[in-house]
């Protein structure tokens, strides 16, 4: 097998979806820490253009996207395993969840987050109407459900987690019963790696 060497921080949700699969799929990485400067040097721009992470290299190969990584992490090395399930229904709907966490996540809640605790210059206001139209919407879906795609969980509990359980550091109050039953799934999950806590602002 292939060296894995990931680049990132601990403190980004989407890094983090990366480190629970590959928790959840024993396979280890080597850690580069990518922090803002790291991330605008020509050695990190030649692995992503784009100039962020999460950036897994696996041998010969570079991905970016943290849920390009995900679908390369399984498909590669857990092909028949729960994370990306087979059944073409079920398969659909993990990537519905994909698109929500770059979606409506990264642009809800996540940016409130980012907006708090890293003063970066996005719009609070879209951020918070973002997030409480999805929020609502993720709360019924999860109503009776334990994993928010088939009975086990996927790729789309991984991808979801971080930015969601984060919400209150960008001074959203997670006031949804089923989101919160959800997050203690997850949380339980083999292998669990934990975010490191922020503070969360007051008076929001
Ligand atoms: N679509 C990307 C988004 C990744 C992303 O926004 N990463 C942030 C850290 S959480 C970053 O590198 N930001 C620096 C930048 O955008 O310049 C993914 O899913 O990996």
């Amino acid at each position: 097998m292939n060296t894995l060497t990931l680049y990132g921080t601990e403190l980004s949700g989407h890094v983090h979806r990366v480190r629970l699969l590959l928790a959840m799929l024993n396979l280890t990485a080597e850690w580069r820490e990518a922090g803002a400067e790291v991330r605008k040097s020509d050695e990190f721009l030649a692995l992503n253009p784009y100039g962020q992470i999460p950036v897994l290299v696996d041998g010969e190969q570079v991905i970016s996207d943290s849920n390009a990584i995900l679908i390369w992490l399984t498909k590669r090395y857990a092909p028949d395993s729960q994370w990306l399930p087979k059944e073409l229904y079920l398969e659909v709907q993990v990537h519905q969840w994909l698109a929500k966490a770059a979606g409506e996540i990264r642009y809800g809640v996540a940016s409130a987050r980012l907006i708090k605790q890293f003063g970066v210059a996005e719009n609070y206001d879209s951020a918070l109407a973002t997030a409480q139209k999805f929020l609502p919407q993720m709360e019924a879906h999860l109503q009776g459900k334990t994993w928010l795609v088939g009975d086990k969980a996927t790729l789309a509990d991984l991808a979801c987690y971080a930015y969601v359980a984060c919400a209150p550091e960008g001074g959203i109050a997670l006031d949804y019963p089923a989101i919160r039953q959800w997050l203690g799934q997850v949380e339980s999950l083999a292998g669990f790696i934990a975010l490191p806590a922020l503070p969360h602002p007051q008076g929001e």
